[in-house]
């Protein structure tokens, strides 16, 4: 286990190569006994930091929840990060300036009616807590040179979170078949993906269900009022200057952006 000390530094590198746009090599190159509860700790002091900072966490997120990408990662369940309020993006455009190598990825994200706590939570407990569901574009980012990482580096670099266009259409998740939901994803006119909530966890709510056991672990739990994204239905996609991204989903409206420089 490393000490607090390093978990510190290891967070402000991090940090510092989110906010000055470089890549970083990996912290297991030179760390290679990271483990991923030094992960977690790792991500703790980077909520800590930007809490002392002055932002505040906008949203819970859930990475590699699809069955493909965790047989790749050979893990058996998914990470979890934190998207803090100045990674949300209120407007039509993703400033590439701000950002390292930017990928998109189409979710479906909840907001909670009631606070759900771990362990043994079903995703039916979910869907009768849940107020609505919104369809949601995450931008990941990682700090990472080539995006390449082992799983307890990425969890550290609070799995890539780095900007999220949230939409306007808000439905009550019982009125819709979610694990059915389609997503296509278009950038410059052409489908470049396409998914159904399935994919995720084989329902989204699983997938949030899945966050409130894993937080039950540190003593944690999910509140009301707090807008959790329950991973990539789609692929991420790179982005590049100039691009138009368009997202649609079945029964939750359509994103828009376009990507400036
Ligand atoms: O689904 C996710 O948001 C995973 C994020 C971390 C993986 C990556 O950076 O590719
Ligand atoms: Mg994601």
């Amino acid at each position: 286990m490393l000490s607090d000390q390093i978990n510190r530094t290891l967070a402000e590198k991090l940090i510092d190569a989110e906010v000055n746009k470089h890549e970083v090599i990996k912290l297991t190159a030179e760390y290679p006994e990271l483990s991923i509860e030094d992960g977690y700790r790792i991500q703790d002091e980077i909520v800590a930091i930007k809490a002392e900072q002055g932002y505040q966490v906008f949203a819970m997120k859930m990475g590699f929840t699809s069955m493909a990408k965790m047989k790749q990662m050979n893990v058996d369940e998914p990470i979890y990060g934190y998207i803090f309020d100045y990674m949300a993006v209120d407007r039509g455009e993703l400033s590439l300036s701000e950002l390292i190598h930017p990928k998109v990825e189409a979710e479906i994200a909840f907001i909670l009616g009631k606070d759900i706590e771990g362990p043994g939570i079903t995703g039916a407990q979910v869907l009768a807590a849940t107020d609505y569901v919104v369809p949601a574009l995450e931008i990941i980012d990682s700090r990472y040179q080539n995006f390449q990482f082992t799983l307890p580096d990425v969890i550290a670099d609070n799995t890539s979170s780095s900007r999220v266009f949230v939409g306007s259409t808000m439905r009550n998740p019982l009125e819709l078949d979610l694990d059915l939901v389609g997503v296509t994803l278009s950038i410059n006119g052409e489908m470049k993906d396409l998914g159904a909530g399935a994919a995720v966890l084989g329902h989204p709510a699983n997938s949030v269900a899945m966050l409130a056991n894993m937080l039950a672990r540190r003593g944690r739990k999910l509140k009301a009022g707090q807008l959790i994204l329950t991973g990539g239905i789609t692929g991420a996609h790179q982005l590049y200057e100039g691009d138009v991204v368009s997202a649609k989903w079945d029964g939750l409206g359509s994103i828009d952006f376009t990507v400036k420089a």
